[in-house]
């Protein structure tokens, strides 16, 4: 029997199922069930996947809590004209970066081996935080606060670049996050 022609027993699926078959269906199902559970697998062990949460938000409350943030921990100015304020957050503390037309601020100076847990929200539309060089890369909707709980392990200078196209100026969205011993 061939694929190409109609079945000759127009209700082929009471036919005995073939030994060839059989077998097909037996590998089809072992490797689904072998993917599926390597989603949760490497998400824990591959740590390629963040855990990140999501909380919707009101972007009032988000920019209190960021303008609180920076007027307590602030330490200089950066940015030449642009004066965007560099803050300096306690360890294990919750730190505050807001995305808007075309800005992130502000920028964040945090300490190797200490754990810190970034909320990210967007005041006007959607955003990508994308953290270079490192593998770090999520949406920032407006509306929601994004959380990434990091540790950031080398210290160095490292880029912020918005990387979901948001308007004209959308190339201009870069900054920076600093890692010190
Ligand atoms: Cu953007």
């Amino acid at each position: 029997m061939s694929a190409i022609l109609p079945p000759q027993e127009r209700v082929w699926w009471k036919q005995p199922l073939d030994r060839v078959e059989l077998i097909w269906i037996v590998v089809a199902l072992i490797w689904c069930l072998i993917m599926f559970f390597m989603m949760p697998y490497w998400h824990i062990y591959g740590q390629q996947n963040l855990s990140n949460e999501a909380y919707r938000s009101k972007p009032e409350d988000f920019v209190r809590k960021t303008e609180a943030m920076i007027a307590q921990y602030k330490v200089r100015e950066d940015g030449g004209d642009l004066k965007v304020p560099v803050v300096r957050p306690p360890a294990g503390s919750d730190v505050y970066m807001v995305a808007q037309l075309w800005r992130w601020y502000p920028i964040l100076e945090l300490e190797a081996g200490k754990s810190y847990r970034i909320h990210l929200m967007s005041l006007d539309w959607l955003h990508g935080f994308s953290l270079q060089p490192e593998n770090i890369n999520i949406q920032v909707h407006p509306g929601y606060e994004h959380v990434l709980t990091v540790t950031p392990t080398n210290p160095g200078t490292y880029s912020i670049i918005c990387n979901e196209y948001c308007g004209i100026n959308h190339h201009t969205m870069v900054s920076r996050l600093y890692v010190v011993k």
